[in-house]
């Protein structure tokens, strides 16, 4: 469920392997978040009060829909750090560059460390056929109409993939620059992805997302000559509503960048 724009990710969460046909899990089929509260309070309210009473109650369903994923995000976190998984979140809107940033940066790391990846849409297991390309384990979560992974959605794909000690799992959101920041997986970072055809107001203009990321990519440098994108700005704004914020320009078209992204990565990597 995600009150925050409307949308709603309680009904037909599946996961899907590529290449396994009958493969189909279902999550959250036993005790979501949907629950009725019966109020009987002995006299009859008027509209104004009604309304303020449905306004009070949806706020609360919001606080309890985010204070149990956080809960179970704890959980994801604590099995990773356990485990020594490096859990990373990516983030951006919708066509990015998350999944070509996963297929340029898998390949650097197999030969030193393991890679599982769960990959986040709405419908279609296209970005699970690629990774799948690659030869590494993933598993597709097609949330149907929510906008977001959630924690539960993340521990479910997490016992299937069994990730091993001292791997990277890559966590790819679904694309959308509002929601995903609101929902903790249990992750060691989120990395939200800006390529450099959607403007450089955005860390202004979705300044959540920016503000709960610990990195930010700003993708596809090779199509600066071409667009008014100004990365220094862009960085400027970023920095404006996070200061902490790590910051890499690359371009997976071209490779550019991927040097020091792959350092980042390999740094987190032996720190586990
Ligand atoms: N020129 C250029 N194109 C890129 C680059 N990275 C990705 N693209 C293109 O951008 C489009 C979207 O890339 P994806 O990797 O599918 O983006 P995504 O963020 O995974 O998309 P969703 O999963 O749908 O949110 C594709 O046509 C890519 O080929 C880049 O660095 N430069
Ligand atoms: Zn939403
Ligand atoms: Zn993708």
């Amino acid at each position: 469920m995600c009150d925050t724009c409307g949308c709603s990710g309680d009904g037909g969460v599946v996961l899907r392997k590529p290449g396994v046909k009958n493969y189909h899990v279902h999550v959250g089929d036993d005790g979501h978040h949907d629950h009725e509260h019966s109020h009987d309070h002995g006299h009859s309210h008027d509209h104004a009060h009604d309304h303020h009473h449905g306004e009070a109650r949806k706020v609360q369903m919001e606080q309890d829909v985010l204070l149990q994923n956080n809960m179970l995000a704890e959980r994801n976190r604590g099995w990773f750090e356990a485990r020594r998984v490096l859990a990373l979140n990516f983030l951006s809107s919708p066509g990015s560059g998350k999944t070509s940033i996963l297929e340029k940066t898998i390949p650097a790391l197999l030969e030193r460390h393991p890679v599982t990846v769960i990959e986040g849409d709405q419908q279609t297991t296209n970005d699970a056929d690629r990774i799948d390309a690659l030869g590494v384990p993933v598993i597709q979560v097609n949330t149907g109409t929510g906008c977001h992974l959630d924690a539960q959605m993340v521990q479910r794909a997490v016992k299937e993939l069994d990730p091993a000690e001292r791997s990277l799992l890559c966590i790819e959101n679904v694309g959308n620059l509002v929601c995903p920041a609101l929902f903790d997986l249990g992750e060691a970072a989120k990395v939200v992805v800006i390529s450099v055809t959607e403007g450089d107001d955005k860390p202004l203009k979705y300044p959540t997302m920016f503000h709960e990321a610990d990195i930010c990519l700003l993708n596809k440098t090779d199509l600066l000559p071409h667009v008014d994108f100004d990365p220094a700005k862009c960085r400027e704004y970023a920095m404006q509503v996070n200061h902490h914020l790590e910051w890499i320009e690359l371009s997976a078209r071209t490779g550019e960048g991927f040097d020091e992204w792959i350092a980042w990565l390999n740094a987190k990597l032996a720190a586990l």
